[in-house]
């Protein structure tokens, strides 16, 4: 015998410290596990097939071409979610309204089922994000918009599955934050990294350059200030940016970073998405000892207006985000 543990384990291990539990958030979870298998092997095999390679002839709601690995992601989570018969709605990026599910579901998932989908057919990690509610409206009648629309403060859950060189899937159920590598020999997650923290400082900065003369003068200072030589703070930093959210933010969760999507004048809110894209890493950043901020205030505060709202995001390592709000209040 060996002393792996198993996602599956992991979870039902948690369900003990909640007596009396139905077992149903377990159950969402295990739902969720599948489904990311699934799409782990879709990805792993995308450049073979060429029918999942490319554009689905389809837009979504945001206007941006829908990726075929995206539709089956989707289609995927929605079908693992719905057959749990614990969730009654699910919000995603993919759906320009939320789905109605089982009534008698007492969670809502909002998700993006393949976020950075412009990297998929170049072989560059892409990931999956989720976050989970219980739902505000009673149990046994349809769920309502105002399911969706809570802050981020209100999550149960939060999660990424990013599909790297190895595939891994991180939550947390706010108890700190495991990590879990997909072991494809034998088809289980296992739990690789216990307890993750960010380092306590970092030197990464990732954003999209090719937006600097977009951006407002506070983000522009931190960049500069970012690239200063100063070798008592370790300066200059690094830049990466690998242009998927989930492998950008796992990365500086690791190593130590920042990550940044400011708001552009061409792009007044930037470009990610608060309920499925911000939120979720927010609560993950927090429980690892980071931060996520719209570079004035807490991420999770802010009151959701809309389902695809977008959001200026700036999160990893607290010290480097709260530098960059500093830049920004001092603009
Ligand atoms: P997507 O949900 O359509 O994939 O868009 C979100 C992605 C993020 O993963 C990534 O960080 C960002 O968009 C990259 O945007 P840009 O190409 O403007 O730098
Ligand atoms: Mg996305």
């Amino acid at each position: 015998m060996n002393n792996l543990t198993t996602l599956g384990e992991f979870i039902v291990d948690k369900q003990k410290d909640f007596p009396g539990s139905s077992g149903e958030f377990s159950s969402l979870l295990s739902g969720i596990r599948l489904a990311s298998k699934i799409v782990s092997q879709q990805v792993n095999k995308a450049g073979l097939l060429s029918h999942i390679v490319g554009g689905a002839g389809s837009e979504n709601i945001q206007g941006e071409q829908q990726q075929k690995l995206d539709v089956i992601a989707n289609d995927q989570f929605i079908k693992a979610l719905t057959a749990r018969n614990v969730v009654c709605g699910i919000a995603s990026e993919e759906n320009d309204d939320f789905i109605k599910i089982n009534e008698t579901g007492r969670y809502i998932v909002a998700m993006d089922p393949l976020d950075g989908s412009s990297n998929i057919d170049v072989n560059v990690s892409i990931g999956t994000i989720f976050s989970i509610y219980k739902r505000k409206t009673p149990v046994g009648t349809p769920v309502e918009n105002e399911d969706f629309l809570q802050p981020g403060t209100e999550q149960l859950a939060a999660g990424y599955i990013i599909y790297g060189s190895s595939t891994m899937l991180v939550y947390t159920t706010g108890f700190g934050v495991n990590g879990f590598t997909f072991d494809p020999g034998i088809g289980v997650f296992v739990l690789s990294h216990p307890n993750m923290k960010f380092p306590d400082s970092g030197k990464i900065y990732s954003m999209n350059e090719g937006n600097f003369l977009r951006s407002s003068k506070g983000v522009q200072d931190y960049i500069n200030y970012a690239k200063t030589i100063d070798e008592e703070t370790n300066r200059p930093y690094t830049a990466r940016y690998i242009g998927s959210l989930v492998a950008d933010f796992h990365r500086n969760l690791i190593k130590g970073g920042i990550y940044i999507y400011p708001s552009t004048t061409n792009a007044p809110l930037g470009k990610l998405r608060l309920l499925y894209e911000c939120n979720p890493l927010a609560f993950i950043a927090e429980q690892a000892g980071g931060a996520a901020s719209d570079g004035k205030k807490r991420i999770m505060e802010v009151t959701p207006t809309g389902l695809h709202q977008r959001v200026p995001y700036f999160t990893g390592n607290s010290a480097m985000v709260e530098k960059a709000e500093a830049f920004i209040a001092a603009e």
